[in-house]
């Protein structure tokens, strides 16, 4: 690399003698403060100390932070991530660390004292119940129009999420990522996502004895009935494991209704794949519990930025203070998006553009379920790992996962997530009489998800003489379009950064999750966010680092 693409100008402009000093910094900082000894010890670094300066620090742990890490720290840099959520690392009472589906208890909700489950009612009976509030595995954020589920903890989404791991069609990829060149992503950047996050596909013979997976088959006869393509969806869970939990020689995980607080066997999360890589590096320590409220230039040069320290009930137990050479927003869509527009606001980082904030939306999630004839059992036993789709999205804008009812009693229901391309975009702004960003989304908006998802359930439903369920997600309610699990947008690429995610108006910041996608990604996010990540922090690495 050319000493020309460094950046220099700008009190922030960092010099290549300045970074190289700061590296090693972040371990000898945690070092001094008692936590490890020598440099790039094995065990895991304690959390951050106040008045560290380090290198490169990371806002959040999910997909666009881990690649981040891991890729800096493979050339060199020392990494601190910064993570609010917990380290789930500890068993709770039950000798598990994450509780079932169908028994959500204190670790299940972010900050809550009452569960927000996605499906509400069961046979029109609300579901929900009281819990100790408590810094949980996921949080459902509340906005006007719009309850944003996310994964909270070290890992991010990839603790709570399905593991569907899809990359989109190429035909479909202009319309995701417009500046983005697609036979790069196809070629290189897709594939190193997949192996990284560890993407597999069910074994098909398997899939149709499967007990688990009458679901499925339900799905699938449904769909092609009625003249729809059906397809298997890879996923990162251990499919070899899932074998095994069904022949009963090994625990059950996927099979015993545990996903959505968490599974404790077979799934890949990130803190199983691109985490462990990161840390067997001996770069990169991670500070849970820990949330970045502010960010702004340091007069030495970097950033100064600002940490609370939270205990289990969120409460703030101290405020640190440290200053980074390179700062990556990697808190999620709506966390990035909820920063920038509350620093670009207070006036700490005034320089941002006016797109920071713009171009969110939901993925065009929707959910709804179908009620199947007597004839037609779904299965008291229901994977909790989706594996396929039903894909109608050319025609008609939507494609439909067939997803679990893992409820251990025979529903006879069938369930979908459906995404869908819903054009609708909402505005992060910041409200300085409440201090807090708020998001101008409207449950309104999700009436072209709706529409689209009827191009593929009137017609199966005609087809099967079906009705809808209308007994999952409150009276008389058909269409769950209250939520998205599929957060995406805020700061857009090209847009709010420039075509590798640094943040215009300001040198050695750089925004590197779901917040850079443009509000819908035509399948589930994760692998594209992870793939866009590697191929932004190749470019980074290669021009903006020593
Ligand atoms: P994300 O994974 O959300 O990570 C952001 C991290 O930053 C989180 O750990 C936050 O706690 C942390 N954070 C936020 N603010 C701060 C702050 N101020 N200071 C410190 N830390 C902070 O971001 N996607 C799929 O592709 N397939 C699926 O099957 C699928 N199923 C899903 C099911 C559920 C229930 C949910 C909730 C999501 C699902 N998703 C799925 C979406 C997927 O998990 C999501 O797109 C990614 O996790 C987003 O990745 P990011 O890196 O953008």
């Amino acid at each position: 690399m050319s000493e020309r693409s460094l950046p220099k100008s700008g009190s922030n402009g960092l010099s290549r003698r300045g970074f190289l000093g700061r590296t090693g910094s972040i371990i000898g900082a945690v070092a001094l403060a008692g936590h490890i000894t020598p440099a790039h010890a094995a065990a895991p670094p304690g959390p951050i100390a106040d008045g560290a300066r380090v290198p490169a620090l990371v806002i959040g742990t999910g997909y666009g932070g881990s690649v981040a890490a891991l890729r800096l720290a493979q050339a060199g840099v020392d990494v601190q991530m910064i993570e609010m959520g917990m380290s789930w690392d500890t068993p709770g009472s039950d000798g598990k660390i994450f509780p079932k589906v169908t028994t959500p208890d204190y670790r299940s909700f972010w900050l809550r004292t009452r569960t927000k489950a996605p499906l509400s009612n069961f046979l029109g009976f609300p579901i929900d119940k009281d819990v100790p509030k408590y810094t949980g595995i996921l949080d459902a954020e509340d906005f006007a129009g719009i309850t944003v589920y996310q994964g909270r903890g070290v890992g991010g989404g990839s603790l709570v999420n399905g593991g569907m791991a899809v990359t989109p069609k190429r035909a479909n990829f202009a319309a995701v990522l417009p500046s983005v060149n697609a036979d790069e992503m196809y070629d290189t950047y897709y594939p190193r996502a997949n192996a990284g996050l560890g993407v597999g596909m069910i074994d098909p013979a398997w899939f149709d004895t499967a007990d688990c997976y009458q679901f499925s088959r339900v799905g699938r006869k449904h769909a092609q009935r009625s003249g729809f393509a059906w397809t298997f969806v890879p996923d990162v869970y251990d499919w070899d494991y899932m074998k095994q939990e069904a022949a009963g020689t090994a625990t059950k995980s996927a099979l015993a209704g545990e996903i959505l607080y968490g599974n404790n066997h077979g799934k890949k999360s990130l803190v199983q794949t691109y985490l462990a890589q990161a840390k067997a590096t001996g770069r990169v320590a991670i500070s849970a519990l820990h949330k970045v409220t502010s960010v702004s230039p340091a007069a030495g040069g970097g950033y100064t930025v600002t940490i609370d320290q939270i205990n289990t009930t969120g409460d703030t137990v101290a405020t640190k203070t440290v200053t980074a050479d390179r700062v990556f927003f990697a808190a999620g869509s709506v966390g990035t998006s909820k920063l920038l527009v509350k620093l670009k606001a207070t006036g700490a980082l005034p320089n941002l553009n006016g797109e920071v904030g713009k171009g969110w939306g939901e993925n065009g999630n929707v959910m709804c379920g179908r009620a199947n004839h007597m004839w037609d059992p779904t299965g008291k036993l229901q994977s909790t790992i989706p594996c396929s789709g039903i894909d109608n999205w050319d025609a008609g804008g939507a494609f439909a996962e067939v997803a679990p009812l893992p409820t251990g009693i025979e529903t006879y229901a069938s369930f979908y997530l459906s995404i869908t391309k819903n054009p609708n975009r909402a505005e992060f702004t910041w409200n300085a009489a409440t201090g807090k960003a708020e998001l101008s989304w409207q449950t309104a908006w999700k009436q072209p998800s709706i529409s689209m998802a009827k191009t593929i359930f009137d017609k199966i439903n005609s087809k099967e003489g079906t009705i809808y369920r209308t007994d999952l997600f409150g009276a008389n309610k058909i269409w769950n379009d209250t939520l998205t699990y599929h957060p995406l947008g805020g700061a857009v690429l090209n847009k709010a950064t420039d075509n590798y995610g640094r943040l215009h108006g300001y040198t050695g910041l750089y925004v590197i999750d779901g917040a850079l996608i443009p509000g819908n990604a035509s399948v589930n996010p994760f692998v594209t966010i992870t793939a866009l990540a590697e191929r932004n922090i190749e470019k980074i690495i290669a021009t903006d680092l020593p």
